[in-house]
Protein backbone atom coordinates (compact mmCIF):
# COMPACT_ATOMS: atom_id res chain seq x y z
CA UNK A 1 0.00 0.00 0.00
CA UNK A 2 1.47 3.14 -1.04
CA UNK A 3 1.02 5.65 1.53
CA UNK A 4 2.33 9.15 0.78
CA UNK A 5 3.77 10.64 4.24
CA UNK A 6 3.78 14.04 1.76
CA UNK A 7 1.01 16.60 3.26
CA UNK A 8 -2.04 16.62 0.68
CA UNK A 9 -1.60 20.57 -0.64
CA UNK A 10 -4.74 22.69 -0.22
CA UNK A 11 -6.54 24.52 -3.99
CA UNK A 12 -4.58 27.74 -2.38
CA UNK A 13 -1.16 26.07 -2.85
CA UNK A 14 -1.97 24.61 -5.90
CA UNK A 15 -2.71 27.45 -7.32
CA UNK A 16 0.38 29.32 -6.29
CA UNK A 17 2.54 26.57 -7.71
CA UNK A 18 0.81 26.56 -10.99
CA UNK A 19 1.38 30.81 -10.93
CA UNK A 20 5.18 30.51 -10.73
CA UNK A 21 5.60 27.42 -13.34
CA UNK A 22 3.67 29.99 -15.52
CA UNK A 23 6.10 32.69 -14.83
CA UNK A 24 9.01 30.22 -15.15
CA UNK A 25 7.62 29.00 -18.66
CA UNK A 26 7.36 32.82 -19.70
CA UNK A 27 11.04 33.60 -18.05
CA UNK A 28 12.66 30.30 -20.21
CA UNK A 29 10.80 30.92 -23.46
CA UNK A 30 12.10 34.42 -23.41
CA UNK A 31 15.79 33.47 -22.72
CA UNK A 32 15.52 30.64 -25.55
CA UNK A 33 13.78 32.83 -27.88
CA UNK A 34 16.69 35.57 -27.02
CA UNK A 35 19.48 33.44 -27.09
CA UNK A 36 18.19 32.25 -30.77
CA UNK A 37 18.47 35.77 -31.36
CA UNK A 38 14.69 36.60 -31.79
CA UNK A 39 13.66 38.97 -30.23
CA UNK A 40 10.18 38.99 -29.08
CA UNK A 41 8.16 41.10 -31.55
CA UNK A 42 7.02 44.17 -30.98
CA UNK A 43 3.29 44.21 -30.23
CA UNK A 44 1.38 45.50 -33.21
CA UNK A 45 0.33 49.29 -33.46
CA UNK A 46 -3.50 49.73 -32.73
CA UNK A 47 -4.92 50.41 -36.42
CA UNK A 48 -4.55 54.61 -36.98
CA UNK A 49 -8.09 56.18 -36.61
CA UNK A 50 -6.65 59.36 -38.91
CA UNK A 51 -5.94 59.49 -41.97
CA UNK A 52 -2.63 61.16 -42.75
CA UNK A 53 -1.92 59.70 -45.96
CA UNK A 54 -4.72 58.03 -47.44
CA UNK A 55 -4.26 55.93 -50.58
CA UNK A 56 -5.28 58.51 -53.56
CA UNK A 57 -7.07 56.33 -56.23
CA UNK A 58 -5.08 57.45 -59.78
CA UNK A 59 -6.98 59.62 -61.22
CA UNK A 60 -6.04 61.40 -64.51
CA UNK A 61 -5.14 65.07 -63.65
CA UNK A 62 -7.17 67.83 -65.94
CA UNK A 63 -5.09 69.14 -68.30
CA UNK A 64 -4.88 73.08 -67.94
CA UNK A 65 -4.79 75.83 -70.43
CA UNK A 66 -0.94 77.79 -69.71
CA UNK A 67 0.73 79.67 -72.46
CA UNK A 68 3.77 81.05 -72.10
CA UNK A 69 4.92 83.73 -74.72
CA UNK A 70 8.14 85.57 -75.43
CA UNK A 71 8.35 88.92 -77.42
CA UNK A 72 11.48 90.00 -78.68
CA UNK A 73 12.41 92.86 -81.23
CA UNK A 74 15.99 91.52 -82.46
CA UNK A 75 17.24 94.37 -84.59
CA UNK A 76 17.55 92.89 -88.08
CA UNK A 77 21.34 94.22 -89.52
CA UNK A 78 22.06 95.40 -86.09
CA UNK A 79 22.47 92.00 -84.77
CA UNK A 80 23.92 88.34 -85.38
CA UNK A 81 21.20 85.98 -86.29
CA UNK A 82 23.93 83.14 -84.96
CA UNK A 83 24.23 84.98 -81.31
CA UNK A 84 20.53 86.11 -81.11
CA UNK A 85 19.94 82.06 -81.58
CA UNK A 86 22.42 81.41 -78.99
CA UNK A 87 20.86 83.86 -76.89
CA UNK A 88 17.66 82.43 -77.19
CA UNK A 89 19.16 78.85 -76.80
CA UNK A 90 20.38 79.42 -73.55
CA UNK A 91 16.89 81.24 -72.52
CA UNK A 92 14.12 78.52 -71.05
CA UNK A 93 11.63 77.77 -73.34
CA UNK A 94 8.53 79.05 -74.39
CA UNK A 95 5.52 77.95 -76.15
CA UNK A 96 5.03 80.86 -78.92
CA UNK A 97 7.63 83.24 -79.32
CA UNK A 98 6.99 86.55 -81.04
CA UNK A 99 9.50 88.05 -82.99
CA UNK A 100 10.21 91.48 -85.14
CA UNK A 101 12.69 92.90 -87.09
CA UNK A 102 13.61 89.34 -87.99
CA UNK A 103 15.69 89.38 -91.64
CA UNK A 104 14.48 86.10 -93.79
CA UNK A 105 17.23 84.90 -93.83
CA UNK A 106 17.79 84.46 -89.76
CA UNK A 107 14.74 82.21 -89.26
CA UNK A 108 16.19 79.56 -89.54
CA UNK A 109 18.74 79.57 -87.36
CA UNK A 110 16.26 81.19 -85.10
CA UNK A 111 14.11 78.09 -85.21
CA UNK A 112 16.93 75.19 -85.07
CA UNK A 113 17.97 77.30 -81.97
CA UNK A 114 15.23 76.10 -80.32
CA UNK A 115 14.83 72.48 -81.12
CA UNK A 116 13.11 70.19 -83.12
CA UNK A 117 9.59 70.88 -82.03
CA UNK A 118 9.06 74.78 -83.44
CA UNK A 119 7.54 75.96 -86.39
CA UNK A 120 7.61 79.70 -87.97
CA UNK A 121 5.11 81.59 -89.52
CA UNK A 122 7.52 84.87 -91.40
CA UNK A 123 5.12 88.25 -92.69
CA UNK A 124 5.16 89.07 -96.15
CA UNK A 125 5.66 92.74 -95.41
CA UNK A 126 8.06 94.29 -93.95
CA UNK A 127 11.04 94.13 -95.95
CA UNK A 128 14.23 92.61 -93.78
CA UNK A 129 12.15 93.84 -90.89
CA UNK A 130 9.76 90.69 -90.93
CA UNK A 131 7.55 89.34 -88.02
CA UNK A 132 7.61 85.84 -87.14
CA UNK A 133 5.45 83.79 -85.00
CA UNK A 134 7.15 80.54 -83.73
CA UNK A 135 5.15 78.26 -81.94
CA UNK A 136 5.41 74.44 -80.34
CA UNK A 137 3.82 71.99 -82.88
CA UNK A 138 3.35 69.30 -79.79
CA UNK A 139 1.06 71.46 -77.92
CA UNK A 140 -0.74 73.90 -80.61
CA UNK A 141 -2.36 73.40 -84.18
CA UNK A 142 -2.20 75.91 -86.71
CA UNK A 143 -5.56 76.71 -87.59
CA UNK A 144 -4.46 79.28 -90.35
CA UNK A 145 -2.31 82.34 -90.41
CA UNK A 146 -2.53 85.80 -91.89
CA UNK A 147 -1.78 89.30 -91.88
CA UNK A 148 -4.03 92.17 -92.03
CA UNK A 149 -2.70 94.38 -95.06
CA UNK A 150 -5.66 96.93 -94.23
CA UNK A 151 -3.44 97.69 -90.97
CA UNK A 152 -0.37 98.17 -93.38
CA UNK A 153 -0.43 102.23 -94.53
CA UNK A 154 0.29 101.81 -98.45
CA UNK A 155 1.88 98.53 -97.57
CA UNK A 156 4.71 100.09 -96.77
CA UNK A 157 5.47 99.29 -93.83
CA UNK A 158 4.33 96.04 -91.21
CA UNK A 159 0.88 94.22 -91.71
CA UNK A 160 -0.26 92.74 -88.69
CA UNK A 161 0.87 88.79 -88.58
CA UNK A 162 -1.81 86.47 -86.73
CA UNK A 163 -1.81 83.06 -86.28
CA UNK A 164 -4.86 80.94 -84.86
CA UNK A 165 -3.53 78.19 -82.95
CA UNK A 166 -5.75 75.30 -80.96
CA UNK A 167 -3.88 74.47 -77.55
CA UNK A 168 -3.62 70.56 -77.89
CA UNK A 169 -4.52 69.51 -74.21
CA UNK A 170 -7.75 71.29 -74.17
CA UNK A 171 -8.75 71.90 -76.94
CA UNK A 172 -8.60 76.05 -77.08
CA UNK A 173 -8.26 78.57 -79.68
CA UNK A 174 -7.06 82.00 -79.63
CA UNK A 175 -5.31 83.81 -81.70
CA UNK A 176 -1.88 85.34 -81.50
CA UNK A 177 -1.08 88.55 -83.26
CA UNK A 178 2.30 90.10 -83.79
CA UNK A 179 2.67 94.15 -84.58
CA UNK A 180 5.89 96.26 -85.05
CA UNK A 181 4.18 99.61 -85.28
CA UNK A 182 5.92 102.71 -87.39
CA UNK A 183 8.72 104.22 -85.66
CA UNK A 184 9.39 107.12 -87.21
CA UNK A 185 5.66 108.80 -88.51
CA UNK A 186 3.10 109.62 -85.28
CA UNK A 187 0.63 109.73 -87.75
CA UNK A 188 0.74 106.38 -89.15
CA UNK A 189 1.51 104.68 -85.79
CA UNK A 190 -1.68 106.52 -84.74
CA UNK A 191 -3.91 105.18 -87.74
CA UNK A 192 -2.34 101.71 -87.09
CA UNK A 193 -3.45 101.43 -83.79
CA UNK A 194 -6.82 102.97 -84.32
CA UNK A 195 -7.23 100.36 -86.99
CA UNK A 196 -5.87 97.51 -84.71
CA UNK A 197 -8.82 98.66 -82.38
CA UNK A 198 -11.09 98.53 -85.23
CA UNK A 199 -10.41 95.28 -86.01
CA UNK A 200 -9.81 93.84 -82.48
CA UNK A 201 -13.61 95.22 -81.76
CA UNK A 202 -15.01 92.22 -84.15
CA UNK A 203 -13.19 89.32 -82.85
CA UNK A 204 -14.93 86.52 -80.71
CA UNK A 205 -11.77 84.67 -80.02
CA UNK A 206 -9.09 85.28 -77.34
CA UNK A 207 -6.58 87.58 -78.97
CA UNK A 208 -2.84 88.08 -77.51
CA UNK A 209 -1.31 90.88 -79.04
CA UNK A 210 2.64 91.16 -78.47
CA UNK A 211 5.05 93.21 -80.19
CA UNK A 212 6.83 96.42 -80.46
CA UNK A 213 4.13 99.23 -80.60
CA UNK A 214 6.95 102.32 -79.88
CA UNK A 215 4.49 103.28 -78.18
CA UNK A 216 6.77 105.45 -76.22
CA UNK A 217 5.32 105.02 -72.20
CA UNK A 218 7.66 107.01 -70.11
CA UNK A 219 7.30 105.83 -66.49
CA UNK A 220 7.82 109.08 -64.61
CA UNK A 221 4.53 110.16 -65.87
CA UNK A 222 2.81 106.84 -66.43
CA UNK A 223 2.12 108.09 -70.15
CA UNK A 224 2.38 107.37 -73.48
CA UNK A 225 1.78 108.37 -77.29
CA UNK A 226 -0.84 109.37 -78.85
CA UNK A 227 -0.83 105.96 -80.30
CA UNK A 228 -1.19 104.31 -76.98
CA UNK A 229 -4.12 106.51 -76.04
CA UNK A 230 -5.68 105.52 -79.57
CA UNK A 231 -4.63 101.94 -78.48
CA UNK A 232 -6.44 102.02 -75.57
CA UNK A 233 -9.73 103.49 -77.23
CA UNK A 234 -13.16 101.61 -75.84
CA UNK A 235 -11.24 98.93 -73.92
CA UNK A 236 -11.21 96.87 -76.63
CA UNK A 237 -7.53 96.12 -75.77
CA UNK A 238 -6.15 95.53 -72.30
CA UNK A 239 -2.24 95.84 -71.32
CA UNK A 240 -0.88 93.46 -69.44
CA UNK A 241 1.46 95.73 -67.71
CA UNK A 242 4.74 93.97 -66.59
CA UNK A 243 5.37 93.47 -63.29
CA UNK A 244 7.95 95.93 -62.62
CA UNK A 245 8.94 98.85 -65.19
CA UNK A 246 12.51 98.06 -67.03
CA UNK A 247 13.25 100.07 -69.81
CA UNK A 248 12.93 97.84 -73.01
CA UNK A 249 14.85 99.51 -75.61
CA UNK A 250 18.78 101.29 -75.62
CA UNK A 251 18.89 104.31 -78.02
CA UNK A 252 21.97 106.32 -77.81
CA UNK A 253 21.90 108.73 -81.12
CA UNK A 254 24.68 107.69 -83.05
CA UNK A 255 25.26 110.95 -84.52
CA UNK A 256 26.25 112.71 -80.95
CA UNK A 257 26.93 109.08 -79.20
CA UNK A 258 27.42 110.04 -74.69
CA UNK A 259 27.26 106.05 -73.67
CA UNK A 260 23.81 106.87 -72.28
CA UNK A 261 20.16 105.45 -73.46
CA UNK A 262 18.83 108.80 -74.77
CA UNK A 263 15.10 107.58 -73.54
CA UNK A 264 15.81 105.71 -69.74
CA UNK A 265 12.69 104.58 -68.04
CA UNK A 266 10.75 103.98 -71.17
CA UNK A 267 9.00 101.50 -73.34
CA UNK A 268 8.86 100.36 -76.72
CA UNK A 269 7.14 96.79 -76.29
CA UNK A 270 3.91 95.79 -75.03
CA UNK A 271 1.39 92.68 -74.74
CA UNK A 272 -2.29 93.47 -74.89
CA UNK A 273 -5.07 90.95 -74.77
CA UNK A 274 -8.73 91.26 -76.15
CA UNK A 275 -12.17 89.70 -76.09
CA UNK A 276 -12.51 86.72 -73.45
CA UNK A 277 -8.60 86.30 -73.08
CA UNK A 278 -9.24 89.62 -70.74
CA UNK A 279 -10.62 87.16 -68.11
CA UNK A 280 -7.68 84.99 -68.20
CA UNK A 281 -4.99 85.01 -65.24
CA UNK A 282 -1.76 87.42 -67.16
CA UNK A 283 1.69 87.66 -65.63
CA UNK A 284 4.06 90.05 -67.73
CA UNK A 285 7.75 90.33 -67.13
CA UNK A 286 10.76 92.17 -69.21
CA UNK A 287 13.55 90.18 -69.02
CA UNK A 288 16.98 91.30 -67.85
CA UNK A 289 20.11 89.36 -68.89
CA UNK A 290 23.58 90.21 -67.98
CA UNK A 291 25.55 92.91 -69.73
CA UNK A 292 22.32 93.50 -72.66
CA UNK A 293 22.16 96.87 -72.45
CA UNK A 294 24.33 98.93 -74.01
CA UNK A 295 23.87 96.59 -77.36
CA UNK A 296 26.69 95.76 -79.75
CA UNK A 297 27.10 94.80 -83.48
CA UNK A 298 25.84 91.50 -82.79
CA UNK A 299 22.74 91.70 -79.82
CA UNK A 300 19.67 93.16 -79.77
CA UNK A 301 18.98 96.78 -78.52
CA UNK A 302 15.67 95.99 -77.27
CA UNK A 303 15.56 93.26 -74.21
CA UNK A 304 12.71 90.62 -74.18
CA UNK A 305 9.64 90.13 -72.54
CA UNK A 306 7.58 87.67 -71.26
CA UNK A 307 3.99 87.06 -71.07
CA UNK A 308 2.33 83.84 -68.99
CA UNK A 309 -1.78 83.45 -69.61
CA UNK A 310 -3.50 80.90 -67.85
CA UNK A 311 -7.48 79.90 -67.42
CA UNK A 312 -9.06 78.06 -64.54
CA UNK A 313 -11.67 75.98 -65.86
CA1 LIG B 1 22.69 95.98 -81.90
CA1 LIG C 1 22.76 109.33 -75.50
CA1 LIG D 1 15.32 103.38 -73.34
Amino acid sequence: MLVSNQPVASPATLLTQTSVLTQTSVVLACVVAILAGCEPADPEPPASTTNDSPAVPAVAVEPKFEVKFLSWNLESEGSDPNVIGRQLGAMKRYDVYALSEVIPAALEVLERSLGDNYVSVLSQSGFNDRLAIIYDKTKFEAIKHFEIKEINHKYRYRAPLVVYLRHRATDSDFLVMNNHLARGKATVRQEQASKLVEWGRTQLLPVVALGDYNFDYVFETNKGNQAFSNMLQDNVWQWVEPEEWIDTNWFDNPEDPDGKDDYPGSMLDFAFVSGPAKTWTKRCRVIVRDGDFPDDATTSDHRPFELIVSRDD
